[in-house]
């Protein structure tokens, strides 16, 4: 094939060659893998007209508007890149380098593709071996099909089809953390990864296989085996999330960004790990009496300080803070608007500020929880669960966490035995996908002296009730932990993962800033009950607390607040501590 040539058509550009991309695209001739196919025979040697622009520090993005990609935005332009977004084909195929930041589900990402004329572009752009990086679908969707609500034809550049995990293997589905890769090339992009850690959130996988074996360039192990990552050329795509995946994962994308940034002193290859136990930072922001948005903290959930003025305790700045445990190593950074319960959160515009803000500088996945339900206004408008959810994800927040109307929906399910759809958790799970939404969980002890005397789940507790009782139940509360409800958190927890949540983040009022270790029967109870990740919440006091609650229960993560807030122990501290027992963790 012959060079493209590519004329500039604005005024401010000149006329550029991309000649260099000649030679590698004589190897990318036998893309739109068909099995058993003759040679292609696409359209080549055409001449586009690019808007090139004298400025290396342009990235063209393609971002088709199904989810939030500003944790992506925020990445490039943290690397000194400006952003040209895609509107036509047309962007696409002048681009001088594209990322592709596939978010939400298979068949609908490809019909928007296929609708506007893109799919076909991006073809074009792939098989003329052009600079392009693919992020997550953006992987996935190179491939021939994927099973995601499907079969589903993808755009058949690569050959293989995307399957889900199998939870029946013993593993957690969505494949939700940190976990090494297993480097199969010696790939530029790849060079400071070594054995670190970096950020995958997925149900779906595309399998290495023998047609497949020349793009791989990483491996994962999850269950099985999958493509971490895979180049040809100049061609990239990775599973994980660089612009989650902190330092190591921005190198990653600046790289690809500027391959002429030179190579740094290799790292040892890296060798797949087990999925790394994930150590996340919570913050829980109000409004305190001045009107401030602050991190407090409470004692079993009473934030207020004990003293005559009976102040809202404030423990910092939650911006500040956010960054401070980004840099200490958080695995990832939740916020709680934890009176969003009775104040509508996009009245909460100060909340709003705080994730955009926080996201411009923590390249960790965020969580915002707090107020995710249907709501009116004094006007009489009404905003739907979809809406408020959708506006944290727009202002750079990774996951929603709901907590009261996830115990509504699953009173309401349990009740009627009918998924009607329409709850908060199923909308939002089934626009975002159920990695996006967690359930937060507020449950309190009930000590029962029968197990057979209560409708809900018991367990046999380590320390007896204050009468002696031997069993206990949990029982679920909203608004804070203001109500409790009929329902426990077992129930609970098996009905909203039957609903879409993605993981369930449990806290225990009990023992929440009591500093005396997690509630290991109930962290227990739960994360074998459930296959979605369960993380364990409420009473860290000391790094053998977590080693604790990662050795006894099957926790996929364990979250503190007070005691980082505080500065007793600090994040590094923790995961040295997880490591030298044995536990992996990101370092
Ligand atoms: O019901 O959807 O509006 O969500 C409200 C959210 O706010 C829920 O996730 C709920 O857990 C949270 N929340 C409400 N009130 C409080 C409170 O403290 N008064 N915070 C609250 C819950 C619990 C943990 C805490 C851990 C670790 N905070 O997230 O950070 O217990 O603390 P520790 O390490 O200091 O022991 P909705």
């Amino acid at each position: 094939m012959e060079a493209a040539t590519f004329t500039s058509t604005t005024a401010s550009s000149s006329t550029t060659s991309f000649s260099s991309f000649s030679s590698a695209s004589q190897s990318l001739r036998f893309l739109r893998y068909k099995p058993n196919a003759k040679p292609l025979n696409y359209k080549s040697s055409r001449t586009f007209s690019v808007r090139a622009s004298a400025d290396d520090s342009v990235v063209t993005l393609l971002d088709y508007g199904a989810g939030n990609v500003r944790s992506l935005r925020n990445a490039i332009k943290y690397l000194g890149f400006d952003i040209i977004d895609v509107q036509t084909p047309e962007d696409i195929l002048k681009a001088k380098q594209l990322i592709f930041p596939g978010v939400g589900a298979f068949a609908p990402a490809m019909d928007v593709l296929n609708n506007k004329g893109m799919a076909e572009a991006l073809c074009t752009y792939i098989e003329q071996d052009r600079p392009f990086l693919g992020i997550c679908l953006g992987l996935q969707l190179l491939f021939e099909s994927s099973e995601e609500n499907g079969p589903v034809k993808g755009l058949g550049l690569i050959p293989g089809v995307v399957g889900r995990f199998d939870s029946s293997k013993g593993i957690r589905v969505p494949h939700i953390g940190w976990n090494a890769l297993e480097i199969a090339k010696d790939i530029q992009i790849l060079d400071d990864i070594g054995k670190s850690h970096v950020y995958f959130v997925h149900s779906y996988r595309a399998m290495p296989s023998d047609q497949n074996r020349e793009w791989i360039s990483s491996t994962c192990n999850y269950g099985d085996n999958f493509i971490a990552s895979i180049q040809r050329g100049n061609v990239h795509a990775v599973q994980f999330h660089p612009e989650k995946s902190g330092d190591v994962g921005l190198s990653v994308l600046r790289r690809f960004l500027n391959p002429k940034s030179g190579k740094t002193q290799k790292l040892v290859q890296g060798n797949a790990s087990k999925l790394a136990k994930r150590v996340i930072a919570c913050l829980d922001v109000r409004t305190n009496d001045k009107g401030d948005l602050v991190v407090t903290k409470g004692d079993q959930y009473d934030v207020r300080e004990h003293t005559k003025e009976n102040e809202v305790r404030n423990l910092g700045k939650p911006v500040d803070l956010a960054g401070q445990y980004y840099k200490d190593g958080a695995d990832e950074v939740s916020f709680l608007n934890i009176t969003a319960f009775r104040d509508f959160p996009l009245g909460d515009l100060p909340m709003l500020q705080v994730l955009r803000y926080a996201s411009e500088n923590v390249f960790v996945p965020l969580t915002v929880g707090g107020g995710i339900r249907d709501f009116k206004d004094g006007n009489g408008r009404y905003y739907s669960s979809l809406e408020v959810a959708s506006e944290y994800f727009r202002s750079g927040a990774d996951k929603i966490s709901i907590g009261s109307d996830a115990v509504y929906a699953a009173e309401e399910y349990l009740k009627s035995g009918v998924k009607t759809g329409k709850s908060s958790l199923e909308q939002i799970s089934r626009v975002y996908g159920n990695q996006a939404v967690v359930v937060s969980i507020d449950p309190r002890r009930v000590y029962v002296k029968d197990p057979k005397a209560v409708e809900f789940k018991t367990v046999k507790v380590r320390n007896p009730g204050p009468n002696g009782e031997e069993y206990a139940w949990y029982q679920c509360t909203v608004s804070g932990g203001r109500e409790g409800r009929p329902i426990g958190a077992y129930e609970l927890a098996k009905a909203v993962e039957e609903l879409g949540a993605g993981e369930i983040l449990l806290n225990c009022i009990d023992c929440d800033g009591q500093g005396k270790g997690f509630d290991i029967d109930l962290i227990k109870l739960i994360s074998d009950a459930v296959s979605i990740p369960v993380i364990a919440s409420s009473g860290a006091g000391a790094v053998e607390h977590f080693t604790e609650v990662f050795r006894e229960t099957n926790a996929s993560a364990a979250l503190a607040a007070g005691i980082f807030h505080r500065k007793e122990v600090p994040i590094q501290a923790v995961k040295e501590h997880l490591s030298k027992e044995g536990i992996e963790v990101r370092m």
